[in-house]
């Protein structure tokens, strides 16, 4: 460990360590669930810590909060119901925002922390709270999911040390399976092909089962995550086909209609067909499942 850096060590990527410079520690708390740290990085802007790990960080937020929005709701023609799992933070919501066609964006969060945290060190980021269709719920996304009929799902999850545990096993894809609507969609956060290929292996083998519909795996680069990537489970129940490659649901690059205050960033059509391109060694496992 060097001194005035913040090194991200786990079990989960043992023998590595991704490192920042600390500028400046913000805040440090403990929630009934996690450990809770904001650092001022040197390069990076502000960065949210729980338990060890980096869940975002200003500079980099844009491309997973983007992708992992975009990529389920730009692939279906009209989203009207959203529910957000995890996301405390906000970005998932602010993206979310920007389609007009919604109606109705219901989160459930599981540390409340979380969210006073982001509202006061991340505004860019919890502007996704200012939206009037927004209902906040304070609880575990397992439990919550049985009372939203009919929704677009995101699971913008922790990885699965910890609370997040459930939402990667195989009773939770069974749950959302039933919540979706025929055609409906689901999106999860679902860890990096260069570290986890067992634990995507596994979420793939339990998909297929369960999702009648498509059953895809994209990825996307965000340098502050370990290994650099991550990626989204992206699938589909039966009823009206669903082809995530190829998005039938474009949105403006300004969105000047909503208030998330800035464009996008990072995605477009074509970052959200190449997301679904896999390196061979991602492709064998990944098809033979
Ligand atoms: N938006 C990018 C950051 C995240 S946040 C993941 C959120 O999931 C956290 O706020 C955490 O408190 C919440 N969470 C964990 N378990 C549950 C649960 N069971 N129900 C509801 N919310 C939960 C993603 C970071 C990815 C990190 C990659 N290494």
């Amino acid at each position: 460990i060097i001194p005035g850096w913040f090194s991200e060590i786990s079990p989960m990527w043992p023998g590595e360590a991704h490192s920042l410079k600390v500028e400046k520690i913000l805040f440090q708390g403990k929630s009934d669930y996690q450990n809770v740290i904001v650092f001022q990085s040197s390069t990076y802007g502000k960065v949210l810590v729980l338990d060890g790990v980096i869940q975002l960080t200003e500079r980099d937020e844009c491309a997973y909060h983007e992708m992992i929005t975009h990529l389920p709701l730009c692939s279906i023609p009209n989203p009207k119901k959203v529910l957000v799992i995890g996301g405390g933070d906000g970005g998932v919501l602010r993206e979310v925002s920007r389609h007009s066609s919604v109606e109705k964006i219901d989160i459930c969060e599981i540390d409340k922390m979380v969210v006073d945290v982001s509202k006061q060190f991340f505004p860019k980021v919890a502007v996704g709270y200012d939206d009037p269709r927004v209902t906040l719920h304070i609880g575990d996304g397992v439990a919550f999911l049985k009372a939203v009929p009919d929704p677009a799902v995101i699971v913008d999850s922790s990885d699965p040390i910890g609370p997040a545990q459930e939402l990667f096993e195989k009773p939770f894809f069974q749950s959302v399976a039933k919540s979706l609507r025929p055609g409906g969609v689901v999106c999860t956060q679902a860890e990096s092909i260069w570290l986890h290929m067992h634990i995507i292996e596994d979420i793939v083998a339990n998909c297929r089962q369960i999702f009648k519909g498509s059953v895809n795996y994209a990825w996307t680069s965000v340098p502050t995550y370990p290994s650099g990537v991550i990626g989204f489970m992206l699938c589909s129940t039966e009823g009206p086909a669903v082809d995530f490659k190829h998005p039938i649901n474009p949105i403006d690059a300004d969105c000047s209609h909503v208030n998330t205050k800035r464009p996008l960033k990072f995605y477009n059509s074509e970052m959200h067909s190449a997301a679904f391109c896999l390196p061979l060694f991602a492709k064998r496992v990944i098809e033979s499942k």
